[in-house]
């Protein structure tokens, strides 16, 4: 994307029936565009900043009003992109958006790429590249964590952090360019292992925790797939219903009730979770059954987390230890459902089959039981992948690959100067280090990158 002095302009709200839409204009013709196409309901001399007009646009072929429309001005540099930017809230629905917007391309913008007006508030320096990418984390975030992530990265959380450890990177290397240019002076000389320590308090350490936080990443925005699993009739259905708090699952007594996969999300304290329910273990019977089953164990099998669920009211069968399967140990979590009935499976039994897993007794027709079946859920979750309840930095996987890069800069720079080395070699991948850091920010970054980033924008954003 290359950079104009154009006039861009979008649709910026998603087209459907809605109560607005709005349309968003940006570069230097904005102001005059406004006067072209907006007639006033009162008169208006010039446009002041971040006022509300209220009035009509105007099809300039026909001199017809098209819609009543509010509109706003944001002249740069105190708007979204810094430049001029024109706002006109219209009416919602596909014909009247386009019919705006084709009016305003006739008055001399053009139609913005995705991702463009962001594009402009980077390149003019706005925002950086991690405020960039927080937008679109904003726009995709599936739970409050990942929400609170994004929007302080917006703010420059992640920037400021960047700009702390690059600043003591700046120190040392002032600190060994200056013992390069005057080797002969006492107090230059430079005590090796002193900057090696601060190398690693100061630089590696911090950098090492933020690329340990991006493990968190896939939880906190994409959430972790929880599967229900089990013989026949046992509850899961029951079970997903009451997760959900409504009925979302067809449930009867008819063992092999479920015969699809059935995906629904929601949160557990805050972690975005996506709650399949599969078909029931038993002797197969048919086609039909055959399939449902070879996708369960397919999505088992996937799965982040699995609920085996036993019915204690029944005994049990081969069936039920079918349903732990390959299941890695470590993900699955026992359920034991219906203890609101007499029971039929001895604790002996049940200790037997699934001894050394963690256990929750529920009835998912009660209710009883379903908050410690969910803190068993956020425990496991969390104890998996060392997530931290609220993780105010989130990096993603282009920062990670950054940040490793400066590691491994900075390992090296240890050696170096630990194997007493010159310093020019070390003051060289010192440099390395920064550089790494810098593209993360967009001080440095290729065309292709950032390309690559803003293509991954909405229209209209
Ligand atoms: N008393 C009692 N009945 C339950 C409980 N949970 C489920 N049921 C009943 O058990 C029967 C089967 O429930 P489902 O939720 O359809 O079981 P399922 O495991 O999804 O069954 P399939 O889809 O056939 O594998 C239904 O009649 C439910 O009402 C419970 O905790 N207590
Ligand atoms: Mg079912």
């Amino acid at each position: 994307m290359d950079y104009k002095h154009d006039t861009i302009a979008a649709i910026a709200t998603p087209v459907g029936m809605g109560g607005i839409g709005i349309i968003k204009i940006s570069g230097n013709l904005s102001v005059g565009i406004a006067q072209k196409v907006f007639r006033p309901k009162h008169p208006v001399r010039s446009f002041e900043n971040f006022r509300l007009y209220l009035g009509h646009i105007i099809d300039p072929g026909s001199g017809l009003p098209v819609d009543e429309v509010l509109i706003s001005i944001m002249r740069g540099p105190l708007s979204y992109t810094r430049e001029d930017v024109l706002e006109v809230n219209s009416h919602s629905g596909h014909a009247i958006l386009s019919k705006v917007l084709h009016i305003i391309l006739q008055s001399g913008a053009r139609l913005a790429q995705p991702g463009e007006f962001t594009l402009r508030a980077f390149l003019n320096g706005r925002i950086d590249l991690t405020q960039a990418e927080a937008i679109i984390d904003l726009i995709n975030a599936r739970s409050e964590t990942s929400l609170h992530a994004a929007a302080n990265q917006l703010a420059g959380g992640f920037l400021r952090r960047l700009e702390e450890i690059r600043g003591q990177l700046i120190e040392i290397m002032v600190e060994i360019e200056a013992s390069m240019d005057f080797p002969d002076e006492q107090h230059t000389r430079i005590d090796r292992q002193r900057i090696a320590d601060r190398i690693r308090t100061t630089i590696l350490r911090p950098t090492r925790e933020l690329i340990s936080a991006y493990s968190q990443r896939k939880v906190w925005h994409e959430g972790i797939a929880v599967v229900i699993a089990g013989r026949v009739n046992v509850g899961k259905s029951s079970i997903l219903n009451r997760l959900l708090q409504k009925e979302r699952a067809l449930v009867t007594p008819i063992p092999g009730t479920t015969r699809d996969l059935l995906e629904c999300g929601i949160t557990i304290k805050g972690i975005p979770i996506r709650i399949v329910d599969t078909a029931g273990m038993r002797k197969v019977r048919g086609t039909v059954e055959k399939k449902g089953l070879a996708l369960t164990m397919d999505r088992v099998r996937s799965a982040g987390i699995i609920l085996v669920v036993v019915d204690r009211s029944r005994p049990l069968n081969q069936h039920d230890l079918n349903a732990l399967g390959k299941a890695d140990k470590k993900d699955v979590i026992v359920v034991v459902n219906k203890i609101d009935l007499p029971r039929k499976a001895s604790e002996k039994k049940i200790e037997d089959a699934f001894g050394g897993l963690p256990r929750v007794y529920v009835s998912a027709l009660t209710g009883e039981g379903f908050n410690e079946l969910t803190n068993a859920i956020h425990r496991l979750i969390l104890s998996r992948a060392n997530i931290t309840p609220a993780p105010s930095i989130i990096p993603n996987l282009r920062h990670t690959v950054a940040l490793q890069q400066a590691v491994d800069c900075l390992e090296k720079a240890l050696r170096n100067i630990m194997e007493n080395l010159p310093f020019e070699i070390v003051a060289a991948d010192l440099v390395w280090a920064r550089n790494a850091i810098d593209e993360i920010t967009g001080h440095t970054t290729n065309e292709e990158v950032i390309d690559g980033i803003f293509n991954r924008f909405c229209l209209g954003k």
